[in-house]
């Protein structure tokens, strides 16, 4: 029997719950007891009695019209933005087809219609009086650097940008590359970018030479914009030589040159005498002082593309995922106001870096479309101390606190003494995204970060779905550890079982999308086949999101991870991260990976690789107590069968760790591939030398 949790005495949620008693959902292959063990968690809703959307109740009847009527629906929430030109009143909002037997896969919104995201996320604030307020909030590595855009500033900025741009010749359509750290002016970049209708393919400024060159010719960009360099914590990172290392490789591999190349003087980090120059080469700062500080706007149709950002696939090379702007815009501008419920005063702080599609959606597009201020911050988190992070929070009164499960497990490792020795009373919302939340890692997050008060969002989403798709709302209904819980607005998720029959009810099998929302990616830049075949192939009429997830009787949707993360031991289908999960909950592990491995009897067998938490020391007792949890949580056929201590995982820089790599591991394989984009490559050997 699962207890209801209610924090405040006078709140009582509003959903169908009897006493909150749960059945085994139903598939018997699906092995849930992890998440029985966790409660479902009501926090009073008092913060946030302004939102939108206060109740399951009130959320059920918006969501049957965006289903029902998305023409009403998404027409209504376009319309709380600014359009040059309405879209055409004579046909629907969204045309698409999901179902290559009928012809190409496409996916239209709002046709007809000419816009502007950087007018609405600018101009138009400023136009209604609102140009003093704070746009952005910078805090440098450096705890004495730091700096605030009102969006007056900022749209002269922004204007000089793109000016400067025009006047190297870039137009609408062309590709720009922008390949910069966390300083504010790379924000400014995307925007000048979208004002002028160019493309921006942002490239994690952490990239190597050889990653980034690939991408630039991929998109062909004739300009790129960089800095010279940066810090990050200790570390110095050399952007500008990165850069000609890898525009070198450009012309050496396909005869192929970059035009232009705009630096940014860091001169925090570097002094401008020791940065090589070419001929192309152009110093940010002195070519922006020439620029007017008003730029015409291109409006752009709806369809037409505003940026592009490569992702990895599981096999092959990165794929240029393409966004366009009127979807995009509203799908940005509409999730965040939901979801983040924004007041005047917020300050909204999202801790991913711009090279991400997190922030993209959630630090520079959704919360300025809404007239928030956003906090960029340049560097790392538990950096130069682990209460890094919450001294932020106190310093600019942080009121949402949007990051990733990794940043939590990591933070977890330390004294809680480095979080409460910081007030953080300006925070009200506390969410996650990128990855699935063991409870573990929940329930410190919302214990300890959010004294219990901050409702915790875990937002599932992706590269390709351009913003939010499964989140809870603010105050809306009782939450669950490690479950993104209910779909947003006009997203119908439906599960498949292995021949793509839809489940209905509790269930367990491939999530997938049902229709288009106004923020899924049109198309793969350069090769609609590959869209086509990686979305729309496996279960013919629906968005494939390559993802397992799993579905409670109270229609709570918990991801159980990448859909070939999914292993099978002795006939027993299990989700990696619910191992995982069961494992770490135990106060000796910092951190876990899993992965399946051949396994002579078994067919795969459970292969876990463990951080030992600091200070926890009795390594005998530990392997004891893993194997008991695992059993207990979810099962004996759970109990993994190697458990191998090490030093690190190997991550993607943007934290997901790299379960391919591991799996190699763990079946004696050489073949590692490239290692040199993960965040530590040097992790990899390590891990081989302390295999027994
Ligand atoms: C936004 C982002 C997408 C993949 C996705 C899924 C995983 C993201 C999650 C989550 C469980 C969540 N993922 N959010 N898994 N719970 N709340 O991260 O986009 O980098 O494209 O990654 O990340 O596996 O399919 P992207």
């Amino acid at each position: 029997l699962r207890r209801l949790q209610v924090l405040s005495p006078g709140f009582l949620p509003d959903v169908g719950l009897s006493g909150g008693s749960l059945r085994q959902a139903p598939c018997s292959s699906s092995p849930s007891k992890q998440e029985d063990s966790s409660d479902l968690v009501s926090v009073p809703p008092h913060l946030f009695r302004d939102a939108p959307v206060s109740s399951r109740s009130q959320y059920e009847s918006l969501y049957s019209q965006s289903l029902g009527d998305p023409d009403g629906f998404w027409g209504g929430e376009a319309k709380c933005l600014f359009w040059k030109n309405p879209w055409d009143a004579d046909r629907p909002v969204c045309a698409y087809n999901f179902d290559k037997r009928k012809g190409p896969i496409f996916v239209e919104w709002f046709r007809g219609g000419y816009t502007n995201v950087c007018y609405n996320a600018i101009d138009r604030h400023v136009d209604s009086g609102r140009g003093n307020q704070v746009a952005v909030l910078w805090e440098g590595n450096d705890p004495r650097f730091n700096a605030r855009i009102t969006y007056s500033e900022l749209l002269r900025y922004v204007c000089q940008v793109a000016n400067l741009l025009r006047s190297r010749g870039v137009k609408k359509g062309d590709r720009v590359c922008i390949y910069m750290p966390m300083i504010l002016e790379l924000p400014v970049a995307m925007l000048a970018c979208a004002r002028i209708g160019a493309i921006h393919s942002v490239v994690f400024a952490g990239f190597s030479a050889e990653a980034l060159s690939g991408r630039i010719l991929d998109c062909q960009s004739q300009v790129v914009l960089t800095c010279s360099a940066v810090r990050r914590g200790d570390k110095m990172l050399l952007l500008k030589e990165i850069v000609d290392e890898a525009l070198q490789l450009c012309s050496q591999r396909s005869g192929f040159s970059v035009e232009t190349c705009v630096v940014y003087d860091n001169e925090t980090a570097v002094p401008r005498k020791n940065v090589a120059w070419q001929a192309r080469d152009i110093w940010w700062q002195d070519a922006v002082r020439e620029c007017s500080t008003s730029a015409e706007v291109e409006w752009m149709e709806s369809e037409e593309p505003l940026f592009m950002l490569y992702t990895s696939g599981s096999t092959g090379k990165p794929k240029g995922v393409l966004h366009t702007v009127g979807g995009y815009m509203v799908y940005a501008s509409t999730t965040f106001k939901y979801c983040f419920a924004p007041r005047k005063e917020d300050i909204f702080w999202c801790t991913a870096d711009c090279g991400w599609i997190t922030g993209h959606t959630y630090v520079v597009y959704g919360p300025l479309l809404n007239g928030t201020t956003s906090l960029v911050y340049e560097g790392v988190p538990a950096w130069p101390h682990p209460g890094r992070c919450w001294e932020i929070v106190d310093k600019y009164k942080v009121t949402a606190f949007y990051t990733a499960p990794t940043l939590i497990r990591s933070l977890q490792a330390y004294d809680k003494e480095h979080v409460k020795k910081f007030s953080r009373s300006s925070l009200r919302l506390l969410a996650t995204a990128g990855e699935p939340i063991n409870p573990k890692a929940w329930n410190w997050y919302f214990d300890v970060v959010g004294d219990r008060r901050c409702p915790i969002l875990d937002t599932w989403w992706q590269t390709e779905t351009g913003g939010v798709m499964l989140t809870p709302l603010p105050g809306a209904w009782p939450l669950k550890p490690g479950s993104a819980t209910l779909p947003f607005f006009g997203v119908e998720p439906v599960v498949l079982d292995q021949q793509g029959k839809e489940l209905k009810g509790p269930c367990e099998g491939y999530l997938c999308i049902r229709h288009p929302w106004p923020g899924i990616a049109r198309t793969i830049y350069g090769d609609h086949k590959r869209y086509e075949e990686t979305y729309f192939s496996t279960w013919l009429s629906y968005y494939n999101t390559g993802d397992g997830c799993r579905r409670d009787e109270n229609g709570y949707i918990t991801i159980t991870g990448r859909v070939d993360d999914v292993i099978n031991v002795s006939g027993h289908r299990i989700s990696t991260s619910e191992v995982e999960a069961a494992l770490a909950s135990h106060p000796g592990c910092a951190e876990v990976a899993v992965v399946g491995f051949p396994h002579e009897v078994k067919g795969e067998g459970i292969y876990a690789y463990i951080i030992q938490m600091d200070g926890h020391t009795d390594r005998g007792e530990l392997i004891k107590a893993l194997k008991v949890l695992a059993r207990k949580e979810i099962g004996g056929f759970a109990v993994p069968d190697v458990l191998h201590f090490v030093p690190g995982l190997p991550k993607t820089r943007s934290g997901k760790v790299m379960r391919n790599i591991l799996r190699k591991i763990a079946s004696n394989r050489t073949d590692l591939g490239d290692t040199s984009t993960l965040a530590d490559p040097a992790v990899v050997s390590k891990i081989i030398s302390s295999k027994m």
